[in-house]
């Protein structure tokens, strides 16, 4: 038996190749639905290359911090669903490409009628080997105010499956034999992807989608169809500036400015901008044509991750900024996040040390030379900050920001709002409800600033024993 048990282990897929497969797989399906977010990976990867190929500093920054191989592969999806049955299987289906729910995200707020996580990989080999992200939002039934249509609504969603009954399998199997072999996983991205497919046919009539569509335009959007399409695949961009300037000149039309800080020298967090997506032609049941707009084209650029306290002063920092920028095109809005920003130091090594944001060290040359020789100077794991810091001045340890993996609140309302049409609105505000989306979801969400501070502390540890040993 114990034979036969360790034969199975060597013969499943490490779940981070399961992403990696289902990623790629997912892109190809999205290029062939929306030829336009070709086009975008393209203009994307140029400014790529040209940008590394300019800033020699930064590449050498992207290349220390193992950030340089899972560029070309790393994007995020979003997708929006109906009901906690339906959350919660994406939790189990996630969790085969070894993908967890992190973070929680109240679009309420912002007049969206959706909570949301992000599911992700969350330690440094499988985030270093492709971190795709899938922002995952619930609708919130509850905050219809109209008792029929709330009925109605629910109705239509109790119907429908999303999966496909070999994807509920597969996801059976994974989890009784603890993973996948090559070939069921194959057979698991091919599954899995239905239920991210576009469906040009509607569930309902014509007058169903209608009044669902009045009550809000993304409660007509998860319900309508069979299943909760992917409606953007996010690339990550080095310099987003350059791609949404280019971006008119390729047919794309972005939307008014760019989402988050201001451009720095050395990046914070996530800036997002996103272009509008065509109508898509409909055909609802009974025959009726119309049209809905749904999906469109995103992309990101990524800086470090923050501490709470250099959360904290973002978010301040953002609120300032965000009552004078009302109205303003991308140049005049972006002068004066600018200006409002400069509060926020751009070097690594004030970040570090007034600890606004995560770091992850590691050992230089010299560190492993001392490592491999004499026990390093002075070093003494009673005071592992005080010590990481003398170690930094001798040159045997070197800090790089950890960089961001989830997403910002205010930058996502923005980009649901460009893309639902109308502005702000107050509508849903002040009902974030994290017990019950964790109660939808089957297990309470982790904590990305906890994820964070685990992986500083790891590599910290990680350097001071291998100094010390
Ligand atoms: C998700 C919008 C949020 C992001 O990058 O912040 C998002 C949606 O429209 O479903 O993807
Ligand atoms: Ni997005």
């Amino acid at each position: 038996m114990i034979e036969s048990h360790a034969m199975t282990q060597k013969d499943l897929l490490p779940t981070d190749d399961v992403r990696d497969r289902f990623s790629k797989a997912m892109s190809a399906m999205y290029q062939a639905e929306v030829p336009q977010y070709g086009t975008l990976l393209e203009l994307v990867e140029r400014v790529n290359q040209e940008t590394l190929s300019q800033q020699p500093e930064l590449h050498r920054r992207l290349e220390a911090q193992g950030e340089l191989a899972r560029l070309s592969v790393e994007r995020h999806g979003a997708i929006r669903v109906g009901s906690a049955a339906e959350l919660s299987m994406l939790r189990r289906l996630f969790a085969v490409m070894g993908m967890y729910p992190v973070g929680y995200y109240d679009l309420s707020e912002a007049g969206v009628p959706v909570h949301s996580t992000a599911f992700r990989p969350i330690d440094d080999a499988a985030l270093a080997r492709n971190p795709f992200r899938v922002f995952t939002s619930l609708l919130r039934l509850e905050l219809i105010e109209s008792e029929t249509l709330r009925q109605r609504a629910e109705a239509i969603l109790a119907k429908r499956d999303i999966f496909t009954a070999k994807a509920r399998e597969l996801i059976e199997r994974h989890e009784t034999q603890g993973g996948l072999t090559s070939e069921e996983a194959d057979q698991f991205v091919t599954e899995a992807l239905e239920t991210f497919r576009w469906h040009q046919n509607a569930t309902v009539d014509l007058e169903t989608y209608q009044a669902l569509n009045n009550e809000h335009r993304l409660i007509a959007d998860v319900v309508c169809f069979r299943g909760p399409h992917i409606n953007h695949l996010t690339p990550r961009t080095l310099d987003i500036d350059e791609v949404q300037r280019r971006m008119p000149d390729m047919g794309m039309n972005p939307k008014a400015v760019i989402e988050g800080p201001p451009r720095r020298e050395c990046p914070i967090l996530l800036r997002q901008t996103s272009f509008k997506a065509l109508e898509e032609s409909i055909r609802f049941a009974g025959d009726a044509q119309g049209t809905h707009t749904a999906r469109f084209g995103e992309i990101e650029q990524r800086g470090m991750a923050l501490t709470p306290k250099g959360r904290a002063l973002y978010d301040q920092l953002l609120n300032e900024g965000r009552k004078q920028t009302a109205g303003l095109d991308n140049a005049a809005h972006q002068a004066v996040m600018d200006k409002v920003f400069i509060a926020l130091p751009d070097n690594d090594e004030a970040m570090r040390r007034e600890g606004l944001a995560y770091f992850h060290y590691h050992l230089t040359e010299q560190g492993h030379l001392t490592e491999q020789g004499q026990a390093a100077k002075g070093a003494n794991t009673d005071n592992a900050s005080s010590d990481i810091e003398a170690l930094i001045k001798q040159g045997l340890v070197e800090a790089q920001p950890i960089t961001y993996e989830d997403f910002l609140p205010v930058s996502a309302a923005g980009i649901f709002q460009s893309n639902l049409g109308g502005g702000q609105s107050e509508a849903y505000a002040g009902n974030a409800n994290r017990a019950a989306f964790e109660e939808a979801l089957g297990t309470p969400v982790t904590d990305e600033l906890a994820l964070y501070a685990e992986r500083e502390n790891a590599s910290k540890a990680k350097v001071l024993a291998s100094l010390n040993s």
